[in-house]
């Protein structure tokens, strides 16, 4: 399998999954600041130009939450389960793209990637609308985590690897996390993994 990323925020997903997993990939660097997402031979991949994307053989998946869910059930492994817990997890996907890392996002854009990529200053306007959101969704997240060890049930899922994403970029992108104390417990709890930790393959022995 190849994975095709970039050191940013939602191939870091897809990314983390395949080292917990250990899956058997080829990392596919694409290089954003050169543009190589818009080359035709990725938009062949990917029509919207956008890292990550699995391929499969010929099975091509891309949005880092279905990678994630295709990488566990390939392996057979419960971060992406089977039973019930499935809606859970899938209730927490949808909640996190439209709200906790959409707005945790818009800050990783404004203060990180705006930088990164030399695109100009913070937009202040974007900055406090997001920040007030960020901090309403994360009070339920933060309310939700309060007795719990991971977001569904008792054991990791996608939903934990997709809701954290964000935070260990929590301070240089001035995500306001320090209110929120169950959030603080469990993203230490996935700095214990290493595959949390040390996401992208520099892991891999050259
Ligand atoms: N919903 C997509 C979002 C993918 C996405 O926005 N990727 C960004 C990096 S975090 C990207 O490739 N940006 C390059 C561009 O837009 O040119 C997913 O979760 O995979």
């Amino acid at each position: 399998m190849k994975l095709y990323y970039s050191e940013v925020l939602n191939p870091r997903k897809a990314c983390a999954v395949a080292r917990h997993l250990n899956a058997p990939i080829e990392y596919v660097h694409i290089d954003l600041g050169k543009g190589e997402q818009q080359s035709p031979a990725f938009l062949a991949l990917n029509p919207n130009g956008k890292v990550p994307v699995l391929a499969d053989d010929d099975h091509v998946v891309w949005e880092s939450n279905a990678i994630m869910a295709y990488l566990a059930q390939k392996a057979g492994s419960d971060l992406w389960p089977q039973d019930g817990r499935q809606i859970e997890v899938l209730r927490w996907l949808s909640w996190d793209l439209t709200h906790f890392t959409h707005y945790a996002g818009t800050l990783y854009f404004e203060h990180l990637i705006k930088a990164k990529f030399d695109i100009g200053p913070p937009d202040p306007a974007a900055v406090e609308e997001a920040t007030g959101n960020f901090r309403k969704f994360a009070e339920v997240l933060n309310s939700h985590l309060k007795g719990r060890q991971y977001v569904v049930g008792d054991g990791l899922t996608v939903a934990d690897f997709a809701l954290a994403v964000s935070l260990p970029y929590a301070q240089d992108a001035k995500i306001p996390v320090g209110d929120f104390p169950e959030l603080q417990r469990w993203h230490e709890r996935l700095n214990a993994l290493p595959a949390w930790r040390e996401p992208f393959p520099s892991f891999v022995a050259a």
